[in-house]
């Protein structure tokens, strides 16, 4: 369908959709293009016969019946325009290498067989072959060509997860899609459709494993009734290549079975581990392993029994060393009685204990030394712990994007910080290759999503928070691809493959992460927003009990000027970075402006590159994302006659509620950064419509996702 304009009457779309289908609808196509499809899946030939390739043929003819309105048969004979799948294994005389595609990679090729043209899907197994399906499918979906295919795709990171904040009382942290989908209370003995649906919607974009439960864990999840429930949905994953992993809480063997103490180093508790691994095991064979948050926001860990972090990293590994499980040890911490800089705290922690971990623990480090906010630089810990094997933790759910209404596609951050250049080792260390392991040769490598996943009909929230979702476990599969690639994709395949909708789509999304910037954050500004639920604005506040919980802590906002002074006049967070990083963040001159006020203390009549003022230039910033988000409203508007009515209305009124939100944003922001900067707003500039004890007042006590 590539180049062919499709028009409102030759594709009615007016057929209401709620969003469950996310990016696997398989929409009827027009008559050539379901000739074309036809033709090259005439049939499918399956080699073998597994749960996973049942999965795997069974949604090609579900995409195929989708799009075509004719299911294609399985067949045992080659015959032209099949699909065929086949492992070396099921087909000795396999015509394609599978070298270099290890275990969940693929091969599709367009090939002669005995004379006939058929398209071969190769793989060393069959979760390799339903991962080349999704590829098939994926390039049916966008109009896509589908003959002379030579296709090769393998990840190079090997944790592909999802990281699940869900409670076992049925609420999320810092969900806005609903409650969440695991129905503890049901399982193990009902397993809804949903469980088999979010597996398969993971397996297509490669998702290979997901944390069940929140960081900020329940001892409960390791007890007997739990372990049954979290193996009940391991049955359901496993065929699609997903495994489970639980978050554990470090006092469990006190809470669970009265030991006296967590100290790692006490051969009690390490025993305690070890048979509680042993029975996860026993239930579930292939458990991946856990994930902890310890010595972090009032979780207990090993520091309170003045232990560090490897000590208690290291004797989890150890209890799941056996059975071939990990232990993924985060790096989010920061303590109430370490007066240094936030952003430095983690790397002060861990930088010491590079080298000191087992074999078989990872490091995940949140992509920024704060918290996920709409923009910070990446996290200097990556690159400065070559001998210790780093995942990348990225937040998918947007606590601080706009939580569920606002359109603000994730695919750029995502994108911006796996490219980011480290200079760990020269040039060109970027993000991605530490994190790929490439760049120290790390065999245990990972990346994690904190999902944004619930019980609404459309899993995310919104129709547009698919797209986050999407985007993370793309570029989980391969760091290479750019969001706007990935936007394009999710854009033909959720609402259609026409330009005349693709196109305004990807650039409405594609612009929409640096708008929330603007109308936020901008020029490096930082968790600025107001407390707990973390939605709307709150500069102003600065009573908390801790520094840190304040947003005045981050932007120092005082007569002279704005920002956090990170510079060796200020708390020296730069010299985390490597020397090239060091220089230029240490410089105000050379910072680049989007991480301006992360790095330094400005005046507010520094010149900005533009010869504007600072504080002009943050009235603009403000004012510019207002306005991107009005000529999002103007596009969408513009697509109406392209999209159903459902999917349509919602972002409508969503787009509605952003703009509403942007501007109080702005006029919150201005309201208050002018009653501290007093300077007069530049010229042609509105002034907010309340004075700033309106927007002080405004409190939000029933906010969602706020525990
Ligand atoms: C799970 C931030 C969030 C918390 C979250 C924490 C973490 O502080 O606001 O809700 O807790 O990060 O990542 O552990």
């Amino acid at each position: 369908m590539t180049g062919t304009a499709l028009t409102p009457v030759l594709a009615p779309m007016a057929q209401a959709e709620d969003g469950y289908d996310l990016w696997l609808r398989y929409a009827r196509v027009e008559p050539s293009r379901a000739g074309v499809l036809a033709a090259h899946a005439n049939a499918i030939v399956a080699s073998g016969s597994s749960p996973t390739l049942a999965i795997a043929t069974q949604e090609l003819q579900r995409g195929i019946a989708g799009m075509t309105g004719t299911t294609p048969a399985l067949s045992a004979t080659v015959q032209q325009g099949a699909l065929l799948l086949a492992t070396p294994a099921s087909t000795p005389s396999l015509p394609v290498k599978t070298d270099g595609l290890g275990e969940e990679g693929y091969a599709i090729r367009t090939i002669m067989m005995d004379g006939k043209a058929v398209t071969l899907i190769a793989a060393n197994s069959d979760i390799g072959l339903l991962h080349g399906a999704y590829h098939w499918l994926r390039l049916a979906q966008s109009g896509e060509k589908l003959d002379n295919l030579d296709i090769r795709s393998a990840p190079k990171i090997g944790l592909r997860l999802l990281n699940h904040w869900d409670n076992l009382n049925g609420t999320v942290e810092r969900g806005y899609a609903g409650q969440s989908i695991w129905d503890w209370w049901r399982l193990p003995d009902w397993k809804g459709p949903r469980y088999s649906d979010y597996a398969r919607a993971n397996a297509s974009i490669g998702i290979n494993g997901t944390v069940l439960n929140n960081v900020n864990a329940k001892a409960d999840s390791l007890t007997a009734p739990y372990i049954a429930k979290a193996a009940a949905l391991a049955d359901v994953f496993r065929p699609y290549g997903i495994k489970v992993y639980l978050s554990v809480k470090w006092t469990a063997p006190m809470e669970l079975d009265g030991l006296k103490t967590a100290d790692p180093l006490d051969p009690a508790v390490a025993a305690w581990w070890k048979a509680k691994a042993d029975e996860i095991y026993k239930a579930i064979p292939d458990f991946g392993g856990f994930l902890v948050k310890a010595n972090s926001e009032g979780q207990p860990g090993p520091q309170d029994y003045n232990r560090t972090h490897a000590d208690g990293a290291n004797m989890l590994a150890a209890a799941v060393k056996a059975h071939g499980g990990i232990v993924m040890w985060r790096a989010f911490v920061y303590a109430h009685d370490n007066p240094d800089d936030r952003a430095k705290q983690a790397y002060s922690d861990f930088k010491p204990l590079d080298g000191k971990f087992a074999d078989n623990v990872i490091v995940q480090v949140k992509n920024g030394a704060i918290d996920f906010q709409p923009r910070e630089p990446f996290h200097p810990l990556f690159g400065a712990m070559p001998r210790t094997p780093l995942m990348m933790e990225f937040q998918i759910t947007k606590e601080y994007l706009g939580q569920s209404t606002h359109l603000t596609y994730l695919g750029p951050l995502f994108e911006e910080v796996l490219d980011a250049d480290t200079y760990a080792k020269g040039k060109g260390s970027t993000v991605a290759k530490v994190i790929d392991g490439s760049l120290e040769g790390h065999k245990l490598t990972g990346i994690a999503g904190v999902a944004n996943i619930g019980v609404d009909r459309d899993w995310s929230g919104s129709i547009f928070n698919q797209a986050d979702w999407y985007a993370f476990g793309r570029l989980a599969w391969d760091t290479s691809l750019s969001a706007e690639t990935i936007a394009k994709e999710w854009a033909e395949m959720t609402f259609s493959p026409d330009p005349k909708v693709v196109q305004p789509v990807v650039r409405m999304m594609m612009g929409s992460r640096e708008a929330a910037v603007d109308y936020m954050t901008p020029l490096g500004l930082a968790h600025v927003m107001d407390t707990g639920h973390h939605y709307g604005p709150g500069p102003w506040v600065s009573e908390l009990a801790r520094p840190e919980w304040n947003p005045v802590y981050y932007h120092k906002a005082d007569a002279t000027g704005i920002g956090f002074d990170r510079t060796k006049t200020g708390s020296n967070a730069v010299s985390q970075y490597a020397a090239p990083l060091a220089k230029l963040f240490g410089s105000v001159k050379i910072t680049p402006e989007r991480d301006l006020l992360w790095f330094h203390h400005v005046p507010w009549d520094y010149r900005l590159k533009s010869g504007e003022t600072l504080w002009n230039g943050l009235v603009h910033h403000y004012e510019a994302g207002v306005n991107y988000v009005a000529d999002m409203q103007t596009t969408w508007a513009s697509l109406k006659p392209y999209v159903d009515a459902e999917r349509y209305a919602q972002t409508e009124t969503f787009l509605t509620i952003q703009h509403r939100e942007a501007l109080w944003w702005r006029d919150a922001s201005i309201a208050y950064f002018q009653s501290v900067s007093q300077r007069p707003l530049p010229a042609g500039s509105a002034a907010p419509a309340h004075d700033l004890n309106w927007y002080k007042a405004q409190k939000f006590p029933y906010a969602p996702g706020h525990n």
